[in-house]
């Protein structure tokens, strides 16, 4: 069961986390990991995988009318990607805000201290992934780990 609370800043939530080809070809993986867990975050799973044109299609199927989706299918079926679930209070939005901003060359002007400004490349190679929302977060975590994790608040019993 959810937790009730007034303002919804206690909840333990999870979200979906995914260093993309370029973050792990690129050596980064380390370095995002340590930055996720000085940031409060705990690692409760993680999986490496190499997606293929349908799964990425399929994670992706919100952008298949967008004019960049056959190059961002291309970009993330080009070598294996990490994927996490990570948890914390409020998960879903401080993680967005740890990754900064979608183009990466704005990051790095903007907001300079996010992990897309230390290893993104531009608006397509930005090296992370994190869930836009709740429900995103909750569909994503299934996507890659099963039914496992509905995405209601975890207890002290939780395994995960
Ligand atoms: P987000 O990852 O910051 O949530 P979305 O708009 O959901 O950004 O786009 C998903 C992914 O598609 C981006 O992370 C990026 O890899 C790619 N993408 C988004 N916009 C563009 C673009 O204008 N050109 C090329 N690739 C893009």
């Amino acid at each position: 069961p959810i937790r009730s609370s007034s303002n919804g800043s206690t909840e333990e939530e999870k979200t979906l986390a995914m260093i993309k080809p370029d973050g792990v070809l690129g050596n980064y993986t380390e370095r995002i990991k340590m930055v996720i867990v000085e940031s409060g975050f705990s690692i409760i799973r993680e999986t490496i995988t190499q997606l293929d044109e349908h799964r990425a299609s399929n994670f992706y199927v919100e952008h298949s009318s967008k004019s960049f989706f056959s190059g961002l299918i291309k970009y993330m079926t080009s070598g294996p990607v990490l994927v996490m679930i990570l948890k914390k209070e409020n998960a879903v939005a401080d993680w967005r805000t740890l990754i900064g901003p979608t183009d990466a060359q704005k990051a790095k002007i903007t907001h300079p201290h996010s992990i897309r400004a230390m290893c993104g490349l531009d608006s397509e190679k930005n090296c992370v992934h994190g869930s836009d929302s709740l429900e995103s977060a909750q569909r994503e975590i299934s996507f890659f780990f099963g039914e496992i994790s509905s995405g209601d608040a975890v207890g002290e019993h939780d395994e995960l």
